[in-house]
């Protein structure tokens, strides 16, 4: 009897998907459980080198741009045309976790695996992607390998970002490049059918809910500022304060007047200082130069455009004789993914006997300038109380592996049309 044709969904591999999460977690492993595998970094090519080594071991072929946003291929029918994207990004934050990022690459090679497995063939090539440089933690702005894939940023721009050794992102990326030859070179941006991306939720509602799929509706926005103050170092024991430009008190001035603006007794705005930089940082000399970050973000375009336009002039009226300079690395409005896209996901869950909800994403990911090109949609995932940018982050192996199925039948769709 013939046997019936199988559903790639049905030949999603649990084991071979939580066993590959813990051998990525082994590249920049961290003590605590975590993952320190940033942009660009050693551990980073590590984590690509191990991608493309079991592409290849399927046969799928790996092709790189630019910006070394590394793609995984598996044929198509039709080869020449737009293939169905899927992906995410492998770098991770300093104390990061084992699954932001890294699942939504993973996933994207099991069901590539799953389809090879179930014998279905697809109109579209379907590509697993590994964006370059999601996290934006170690050369600001984040996602900036898929912003520069649909032109939202130039790389020439780029190359000139320094991180805080002072190390060049163009020669960081040029040492990746290398790292990882034999590949072939795309360049930066082609014609894309459509993008799902699959992820940890990073936060509590699916668990809270009970739902293991969450049919990613859209991001909220995001607008961030990197902003310097500069002092007059002096001498802690002889300057008296009334003559002193302490770039420390200015800066932290210019915070509690940040937060006061900020203040939401909905909780709704987010307000994050995540870098604070102190120099020479020595207890008894009055610091000259203060550097810290401003992390905004707000699902509605008139909040994030009122507060955030309003952060340079009151950072000014803290100055306190210091000089101060703002400016603004990151500017990404709310985006609303495709009707169509999300009611796929949707379906798909059903289809597979998976409790599910439409949700929204606090959290923004690549697949905010993916929509800008093609009908785009996201899976989401709980992770255990909503942790992440946290060692502690955590997965179950079946929450994976459901993402996955839901993965495989959406893009299974997507790839015939
Ligand atoms: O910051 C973010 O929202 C993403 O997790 N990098
Ligand atoms: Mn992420
Ligand atoms: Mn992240």
């Amino acid at each position: 009897m013939a046997q019936s044709p199988t559903r790639a969904a049905d030949r999603v591999d649990e084991t071979r998907l939580w066993q590959r999460h813990m051998a990525m977690a082994r590249l920049g492993a961290r003590a605590d459980g975590g993952v320190n595998r940033q942009a660009l970094s050693d551990e980073d090519i590590a984590a690509r080198r191990q991608l493309i080594g079991w592409a290849a071991a399927r046969g799928f072929t790996c092709a790189v741009d630019p910006i070394g946003n590394l793609f995984v291929r598996r044929a198509g029918r039709e080869r020449d045309l737009p293939p169905v994207l899927t992906g995410s990004h492998l770098d991770s934050q300093p104390s990061g976790g084992k699954f932001d990022g890294t699942y939504g690459v993973l996933a994207g090679l099991e069901v590539l695996e799953a389809l090879e497995d179930a014998r279905v063939t697809t109109r579209r090539p379907i590509e697993a992607v590994a964006w370059t440089n999601e996290e934006g933690s170690r050369f600001q702005p984040g996602a900036m390998g898929s912003a520069a894939f649909v032109g939202r940023v130039q790389l020439v721009a780029l190359r000139d970002t320094v991180d805080r050794a002072g190390i060049r992102l163009g020669d960081a990326l040029d040492a990746t490049l290398a790292a990882t030859p034999g590949l072939a070179r795309r360049a930066l941006g082609f014609p894309v059918a459509a993008y799902i991306e699959s992820h940890i939720e990073q936060g509590p509602l699916l668990e809270a809910d009970g739902k293991v799929i969450g049919a990613v509706t859209g991001i909220q926005g995001s607008r961030w500022f990197a902003v310097e103050v500069t002092g007059e170092e002096a001498h802690a024991g002889t300057t008296p304060l009334k003559i002193r430009k302490d770039a420390l008190k200015a800066a932290m001035a210019m915070v509690a007047a940040l937060e006061a603006l900020m203040a939401d007794a909905t909780d709704v705005v987010r307000f994050t200082v995540g870098r604070f930089d102190v120099s020479p940082n020595s207890p008894n000399t009055v610091p000259g130069r203060v550097f810290f970050t401003i992390d905004f973000r707000h699902p509605d375009p008139a909040v994030l455009q009122r507060l955030g336009d309003q952060v340079p002039a009151l950072c000014a009226a803290h100055a306190r004789g210091c000089a101060v300079s703002v400016t603004p690395t990151f500017d990404a409005p709310p985006t609303h993914f495709t009707q169509g896209i999300v009611a796929s996901i949707s379906a798909a869950a059903a289809r597979l006997g998976l409790p599910h909800r439409d949700i929204f994403s606090g959290a923004f990911h690549d697949a905010k300038f993916l929509a800008e090109v093609a009908p785009t949609g996201m899976i989401f995932v709980p992770c255990a109380r909503g942790i992440s940018h946290n060692p502690a982050e955590s997965a179950k192996a079946s929450d994976l592996a459901a993402g996955a199925r839901v993965l495989a039948e959406v893009l299974a769709e997507l790839a015939e049309q």
